[in-house]
């Protein structure tokens, strides 16, 4: 097998990325075999640079040192070291959802281009906050206002019992138990701050008081993250519904503007689509057929949930889409975009836009967006993409021959449950209850998270959906392995989707799709980006409490098996901290301590210190997907005899 086909699975990455060594640009898989071999120490947690006297390093084997020189320990080093991780990924998603709340908190001074879009949201939340009560007379602004400085208080205030959004989204057990464990969160900034100073050196030393740490982060995560940056999302930009659209680099248009939408925060793609709508008539006079805006990563995620955008590329292929050369802009704001950027881009005519004062890049220009002047930026944007089409050099042009699929996303959770009320109207969860019940469905997997540079790109995610798939297990999806999976043509109600499927599962998707007008439904529900992991566990909280059941005993688990980021790392302590399985592809540097190891992936000796004893739920490590499909139905079938089934 050529040396390339090891490293991406889909033709066209495939073809940009020989393109890419014949022109003689490096991309992330070229860099990563530069770097090996990688340095042990740190690949299991037991690497300290946290002061000068160091870096010190600690022996797994009999010979060498055992602590470092201020006397940590192996355990210490690893647990510091993972409260750090999931610290890095909560503060992301709690700044994200930060930026969110500045807007909500504009547009209810009338300071903003943004409205109310899904008024209904905005209502619900506000009477769930306290701040509303049917028939008050309270302006859609009044509501927005308080509930933005409810979102305020979450977030920069120190807070003793359950944060609001806490309250919000949390089973009721969870919350007693976190309670009890003592490891219900101060606010996202109280916490932050807290967690740098307890993993300085020479301060929380105890392990176990560290993961206690860590385990509240990964509740500002959860909750201060993904649920309230999804809530005022949806609130801002409207929930999302069933769209169709297309995914792969051919949704590239040779004879039209291609602007990339790349990041996190939709505040800013919202408006560049719009903006790209205003503005085709002035791409058409430079001789171009329109503006196509097209997504990356989780931005691309959702633009497509929310607007239609065609998914084009993950993580993984952000650099191989400029190598396409039709890439006349990408604009960025926060979040998985890689420094190198700028640099292909320059071999090419590709504009590289920053709009984020505290994230730049050198080489790329910045264009300070602000939500107050969202639309002018837009615009700006928009135009330096036509600008830089007229730049463009067609002799460097490449866009490979693999076609077009179509995709189905826009599966919110108000989307599955008005899916699932066409079944039955007045219990809409049943349908899917009593299909875990009688054995169509095996159980539920999200399949969310990166794609790296570790393990051949897009490959373990699609391998791991065919082979749950097979085994009757009902999929979602979300952050870049969503783009695999559309990529694959499994998000698609297509005779050949369907046929991956176990014939419990196809049954369930034919009769819930064709209560909706569908032939089915796709055999991957697209949930959306990254902080769409609370819809998913809004769903399993839901599917909890109507079948009377702990979460923990729900066969659902979360699998990220090409996991890159911190953020991942995050988001898989909150589902494991509800009592939720999560598997991952990629090893976690805590094989340094067997204490840490154990308490995570356990149970070995004392119950009580597993997650398993705490919370009922696992991490899995796994990096072959089949084998990890082999566990995670066993998992799953263990979980079923804990339901009574
Ligand atoms: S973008 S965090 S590589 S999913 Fe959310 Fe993709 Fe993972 Fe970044």
């Amino acid at each position: 097998m050529p040396h390339e086909e090891k490293k991406t699975l889909f033709p066209d990455n495939l073809a940009l990325l020989k393109r890419s060594r014949d022109l003689g640009y490096s991309t992330g898989f070229d860099r990563l075999e530069e770097m090996e071999p990688q340095c042990s120490f740190g690949l299991v947690g037991l690497c300290c640079q946290r002061c000068f006297n160091g870096p010190c390093r600690i022996s797994l084997f009999e010979e060498g040192p055992k602590q470092g020189v201020c006397g940590a320990t192996s355990d210490t080093l690893v647990a510091r070291h993972l409260y750090e991780l999931l610290t890095a990924g909560a503060a992301q998603h709690a700044e994200h959802a930060r930026e969110v709340v500045r807007c909500l908190l504009e547009v209810s001074e009338g300071k903003s281009p943004y409205t109310i879009v899904d008024e209904g949201k905005l209502r619900s939340l506000a009477q769930r906050l306290g701040v509303a009560s049917p028939g008050d007379g309270k302006s859609k602004e009044q509501l927005a206002k308080e509930v933005a400085l409810k979102a305020l208080e979450d977030i920069s205030q120190f807070k003793e019992g359950a944060l609001n959004w806490l309250k919000l989204h949390a089973h009721p057990d969870c919350l007693e138990l976190w309670s009890k464990l003592g490891i219900l969160p101060m606010g996202a900034h109280p916490e932050i701050a807290s967690s740098v100073v307890r993993t300085s050196m020479g301060c929380d030393a105890d392990p176990l008081n560290l993961i206690l740490g860590a385990l509240r982060m990964a509740l500002i995560d959860g909750f201060l993250g993904l649920h309230m940056a999804t809530d005022l999302q949806d609130v801002l930009l409207g929930t999302p519904k069933l769209v169709k659209t297309t995914a792969r680099m051919a949704a590239l248009e040779k004879g039209s503007v291609n602007l990339l939408v790349h990041g996190h925060i939709p505040l800013l793609s919202h408006q560049v689509v719009k903006a790209a709508r205003r503005l085709e008539e002035e791409a058409k006079k430079v001789g171009a057929e329109g503006v196509n805006v097209l997504g990356l990563c989780c931005t691309g995620n959702e633009a497509m949930m929310r607007q239609g955008v065609p998914l084009l590329a993950n993580f993984s292929a952000q650099e191989l889409a400029l190598m396409t050369g039709l890439c006349d802009a990408m604009v960025v704001d926060v979040q998985c975009i890689m420094p190198s950027l700028p640099q292909i881009a320059q071999c090419f005519h590709t504009e590289v836009i920053t709009t984020l004062p505290y994230i730049k890049l050198p080489g790329a220009t910045a264009v300070d967006f602000s939500t107050e002047r969202a639309e002018e930026c837009a615009e700006e944007i928009v135009r330096k993409a036509i600008t830089s089409f007229k730049r463009r050099d067609m002799s460097k042009a490449f866009l490979p021959q693999d076609g077009l699929v179509d995709i189905y996303g826009g599966f919110s959770t108000e989307q599955i449950v008005e899916a699932l009320a066409r079944v039955n109207g007045d219990d809409p969860l049943l349908p899917l209850i009593e299909s875990v019940k009688s054995g169509s469905i095996l159980g539920i997997v999200a399949i969310v998270g990166c794609t790296g540079f570790k393990q051949k790109h897009d490959s373990a995610n699609v391998e791991l959906a065919k082979h749950l798939l097979r085994e009757n297990v009902l999929l979602v999806t979300t952050g870049c392995s969503g783009h695999s999976l559309c990529r694959t043509g499994l998000a698609q109600p297509t005779d050949e989707a369907l046929s991956q499927c176990g014939a419990g599962l196809r049954g369930v998707l034919k009769a819930v799709g064709q209560a909706s007008g569908l032939p089915s439904l796709p055999p991957v529900l697209h949930m959306g980006s990254c902080v769409d992991n609370s819809r998913v566990a809004d769903v399993l909280v839901e599917v909890a409490k109507r079948a009377k059941v702990k979460i923990s005993q729900l066969p659902a688990l979360g699998s990220c098996p090409e996991m890159q980021s911190p953020k991942a790392l995050s988001i898989g302590a909150y589902f494991l901290a509800m009592g939720v399985d999560v598997h991952i592809g990629v090893p976690l540097p805590v094989y340094g301590s067997e204490f840490i190891t154990n308490l995570f992936c356990g149970p070995k000796g004392c119950q009580e210190l597993t997650c398993e004893g705490i919370f009922g739920s696992r991490l899995i490590y796994e990096p072959d997907p089949h084998k990890a499909a082999q566990v995670i139905i066993e998992r799953l079938k263990e979980k079923r005899k804990s339901m009574g089934l």
